[in-house]
């Protein structure tokens, strides 16, 4: 029974939120990955939408909640709504729109304030296909995302490329995340308490003999 519990995989589950200006593509970056398809008319979303998305990675199972939210001015104090109790969140700008990244910075401010550290970032230059109309160059925008903690990917919802990648990045770095959580739980048990207590004992008796032989 025990060798079972053990072999069986470890299922994260995770919520995603995606936030950023309107029309920069984060339901299409969404609708690319969870069903491969692109739609190159803009239907904007009205508060949020939600999807799933079930993958593997080593030996634990993930199951993404992913909320792709509004990016109309309109909706954005429904923003906490989304956002509260994410693991992680997809940070999206159009890469031929300076305002877009602002936009992102903003956001950054936002999650960073009301959440701290506890949320792993991931900014988007989304429209790579757009190559010549490009506004925002890519070291500006990687470095301002190495400041504030987040990695930086450039897709093209549109050709499909760098999506895959984006959720893979942000679901090894949320499992990183509970990993490192599970094990402060850990070390703060009282079971662990006690093992902690006995390793202290160890630790003062061995160097506690040579120092006093050293001074007296
Ligand atoms: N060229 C190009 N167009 C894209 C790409 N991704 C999305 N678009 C187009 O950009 C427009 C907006 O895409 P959406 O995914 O609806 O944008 P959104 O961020 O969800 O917009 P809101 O729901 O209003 O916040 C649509 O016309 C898409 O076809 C891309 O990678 N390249
Ligand atoms: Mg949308």
């Amino acid at each position: 029974m025990a060798a079972s519990a053990v072999a069986s995989p470890r299922v994260h589950d995770f919520k995603v939120v995606l936030l950023g200006e309107g029309c920069v593509g984060k339901t299409s970056l969404v609708l690319r990955y969870v069903e491969n398809k692109f739609n190159e008319k803009h239907e904007s979303t009205l508060q949020a939408s939600f999807l799933t998305k079930k993958l593997t990675i080593g030996n634990r199972r993930v199951n993404l909640s992913i909320w792709d939210t509004a990016g109309q001015e309109r909706f954005h104090a429904l923003g906490p709504i989304y956002y509260r109790d994410s693991n992680g969140a997809i940070l999206t700008y159009d890469i031929t729109d300076d305002d877009s990244f602002q936009k992102v910075k903003n956001w950054v401010k936002e999650l960073k304030k009301m959440l701290g550290t506890d949320i792993m970032l991931t900014i988007i230059g989304n429209k790579t296909d757009l190559e010549k109309q490009r506004n925002v160059s890519v070291e500006t925008a990687e470095q301002y995302a190495e400041s504030v903690g987040a990695t930086h990917f450039q897709t093209s919802a549109k050709l499909n490329r760098g999506v895959e990648e984006v959720f893979l990045d942000l679901s090894r770095r949320m499992i990183e995340q509970a990993d490192k959580q599970d094990a402060e739980k850990r070390a703060l048990s009282p079971s662990s308490r006690s093992t902690a207590a006995g390793n202290v004992v160890l630790l003062e008796e061995t160097p506690a003999a040579p120092i006093k032989s050293g001074c007296c």
